[in-house]
């Protein structure tokens, strides 16, 4: 367990629940619906955020909307606070319930609802598996598309909290751009739905809009109608090696600009590189390569996406890059898609890290890889850089190596710090994807003007005037 100190909830005029309280809770929600055993606390008090853990008083878990409308009135009388919690794969540790209280799962929410297929559209509940859901489409043809990398596990509603994304966003976009309305519950348990099936719809504010990505801190998401499309009927995956990580980045670049629109755009610099070879057996043309690019394409047809390879192949060698490996075939794709999806895995094993969730404009990619790197060795550190270049997001990961635990809390600190600026002044954010949550709070002055989170608190205080929901997360310390 982490040795920061959860946030005192009567600083914040919030109590934690009495044994009297919880057992109100109980009385609607039944025996299993409540949780108080220390497996499930301990459980419910970490997400996939290094290893933070902080303990909540209990877990309550809804099967409907009335119950979560329920539980809400409860928890706004009494001042208590609620965590909406999905799976809890979240990385900046939006789901961790730092002020204690109770933690109101999703997770019994499950059910989709209705595949609307003359509009289109899927309405399923927040608790649903993000994979299951995906599955579920699949079977008609279509496709949902954003694919965070936790997918077989994530559930909807940490995805429409955090506004979650992956790969695909290069040509789909975020979970948001396919929200079309959403059922939520409001912080005192007034039920409150957004939008509908309407594909446009502009009668006033953006409700919707606004609730995906407000990170439990506005109300919480029972249920969404999201859009489909047709799955495509041909996709191919390629390996672009480039010898330096500028050649990599301006093919990045040049590959938009020549009309290509890979579904999938990914960059793996020299350290990400060695660290998956030492999980993934490597392809010997990618040997010695500094910078590796990870392209999936998607159409109608084979021939015209081998085509686009073999295009996208001689666009790389004018950069000074090699011979790509083409995969057609599922197994062959999913073994190129390793490299990429294990590379987390690769770069953490072993080392204590922290990882920041840079995104700048796309042009400014091998930029952002140079801060990174000069900002840890400043502090004596190593950066590790993947991630999504097409949009141009990637994940710096800095190592702890052998460091001492508080040199090394000092040093990333300040290496983190000086990245984030230089990410500012390149035009950038302070997390593409990953959220503000826990972990990035602090940073977020260097991101906006005190008059916009300014209207941001004034946002959440007239969503929530208790401040109830997930209290501590995403603004500073006043
Ligand atoms: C990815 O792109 C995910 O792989 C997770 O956003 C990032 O922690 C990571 O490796
Ligand atoms: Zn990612």
């Amino acid at each position: 367990m982490t040795a920061l100190p959860p946030l005192d909830p009567t600083a914040l005029g919030l109590v934690r629940p009495d044994a009297p309280g919880l057992a109100r809770l109980r009385e609607f929600l039944g025996p299993d619906g409540l949780r108080t055993d220390a497996g499930a606390l301990e459980a419910h008090g970490r997400d996939e955020t290094e290893s933070l853990c902080f303990l909540p008083d209990a877990i309550a878990l809804p099967r409907s909307t009335g119950e979560v409308s329920r539980t809400l009135a409860l928890c706004h009388a009494g001042r208590w606070p609620v965590v909406p919690r999905g799976a809890g794969t979240g990385l900046s540790g939006g789901a961790l319930p730092v002020a204690g209280g109770i933690v109101l799962s999703l997770a019994r929410m499950d059910r989709i609802r209705e595949l609307d297929l003359a509009n289109l559209t899927v309405t399923a509940e927040a608790g649903v598996v993000l994979a299951d859901l995906q599955r579920r489409v699949d079977e008609h043809g279509l496709r949902y598309p954003p694919d965070p990398a936790s997918r077989e596990s994530c559930r909807l509603g940490g995805n429409l909290a955090e506004n979650s994304a992956g790969p695909r966003s290069c040509k789909y976009g975020t979970t948001g751009d396919w929200v079309l309305g959403l059922e939520t519950v409001l912080a005192d348990g007034t039920p409150l739905a957004t939008g509908g099936k309407n594909r446009k719809d502009v009668a006033g504010y953006d409700l919707t809009g606004l609730l995906v990505g407000s990170e439990g801190t506005l109300a919480v998401i029972t249920a969404a109608t999201l859009r489909l499309v047709a799955r495509p009927r041909a996709t191919l995956t390629l390996i672009l090696p480039f010898p330096a990580l500028d050649a990599a980045a301006a093919a990045v670049a040049a590959l938009f600009l020549d009309g290509h629109h890979p579904a999938a755009c990914e960059l793996l610099e020299e350290g990400a590189i060695a660290a998956v070879a030492r999980l993934v057996p490597l392809p010997a043309a990618l040997a010695g390569q500094v910078a590796l690019l990870l392209v999936e394409l998607d159409g109608d047809e084979d021939e015209a996406l081998l085509d686009e390879a073999a295009a996208l192949e001689e666009l790389a060698r004018g950069l000074g890059g090699g011979e790509a490996l083409v995969a057609r075939e599922a197994a062959e794709q999913r073994r190129l898609w390793e490299i990429r999806s294990k590379v987390g895995e690769a770069v953490k094993q072993g080392s204590v890290y922290k990882e920041a969730d840079a995104v700048v404009p796309r042009a400014a990619l091998a930029e952002l890889v140079r801060a990174a790197r000069a900002a840890a060795a400043r502090q004596g550190l190593r950066a590790v850089c993947y991630g999504h270049a097409g949009d141009g997001n990637l994940h710096v990961n800095l190592l702890q190596g052998d460091l001492p635990d508080a040199l090394w809390r000092e040093r990333r600190d300040a290496a983190e710090e000086e990245l984030f600026r230089a990410v500012v002044a390149l035009g950038g954010s302070i997390t593409g994807e990953h959220g503000v949550g826990w972990t990035q709070r602090r940073y977020l002055p260097l991101r906006h003007a005190p008059a916009a989170i300014a209207l941001m608190r004034a946002i959440k205080r007239t969503f929530d005037p208790a401040g109830i929901l997930n209290p501590g997360k995403i603004f500073p310390d006043p």
